[in-house]
């Protein structure tokens, strides 16, 4: 048990909601190996959502309300950091929560799907027929209903595969990485350089907040949104 006085308290309860994710079979274990390098970089923007991160909620919150057919991709980090939170996007924006996970596990994938089903989602989507093209490994595989339609997709703590291949087929692609470098951060329309526990929240909080805004303003929020000058800004932040 980790007293809340501790000074790493969230940190620490972070780490331990992600063993018990490995531990319940939902989370890869090199799904800590991804959180640890997330750490580094959390650190290095002083555990805080920068200015650059509000900026990037702002515009991914105008985008998902533009979109036609937005889908939110869910692999075993984002399951178990924050349930609750992905199925509330979900349900305001009425996209559906797509498994889809880096690591190859049938059984890994349908104890997501029960998990965020325990959770309250009433439907998720699972990799079928559908084929992301460009992709070699098991993420290929998409829901021919989910991903393989959507227009927008929101993928979270992506490897870069994906994501890029999810441009070449012309989708908008938002992602959250705490790593302003990596391919996913480098490659995504919109990047959120932030913590997902702190991010998403955030996220749910601006969708509530725009959706009555008129298309033409959120065209612009989403036209004014410069994804180099985000990055430039990360980066400036994690060298200062
Ligand atoms: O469940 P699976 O099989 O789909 O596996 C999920 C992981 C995350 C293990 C898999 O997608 C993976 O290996 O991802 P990468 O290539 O390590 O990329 C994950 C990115 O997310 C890295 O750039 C990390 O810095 C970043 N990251 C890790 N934890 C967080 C994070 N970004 C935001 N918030 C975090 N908590």
């Amino acid at each position: 048990m980790i007293p809340k006085s501790h000074p790493r308290f969230v940190s620490l309860k972070t780490r331990d909601i992600l063993v018990k994710g490995v531990k319940k079979g939902i989370t890869s274990v090199h799904g800590l190996i991804a959180h640890g390098r997330g750490e580094a970089y959390d650190y290095l923007i002083k555990e805080k959502t920068q200015k650059f991160a509000k900026d990037a909620i702002k515009a991914s919150a105008a985008l998902l309300l533009l979109a036609k057919y937005p889908v939110i991709s869910v692999n075993g980090n984002v399951a178990a950091l924050c349930p609750k939170e992905i199925i509330k996007l979900s349900r305001i924006l009425h996209a559906p929560l797509e498994v889809n996970i880096f690591h190859t596990s049938k059984v890994r994938e349908q104890k997501i799907k029960r998990w965020l089903i325990n959770h309250g989602s009433k439907k998720v989507l699972m990799p079928n027929k559908g084929i992301i093209k460009y992709v070699d490994h098991n993420r290929k595989f998409c829901n021919k209903n989910g991903i393989q339609k959507a227009d927008v997709v929101f993928v979270p703590l992506e490897d870069g595969d994906r994501c890029q291949a999810l441009k070449k087929m012309g989708k908008k692609v938002i992602t959250i990485d705490l790593n302003p470098l990596s391919r996913t951060a480098q490659t995504a329309d919109i990047t959120i350089v932030d913590n997902i526990i702190r991010a998403l929240p955030l996220l749910v909080k601006g969708v509530n907040k725009l959706k009555t805004l008129d298309v033409d303003v959120l065209k612009k929020i989403v036209k004014n949104h410069n994804n180099r000058k985000i990055l430039k800004q990360a980066l400036q932040c994690i060298k200062q």
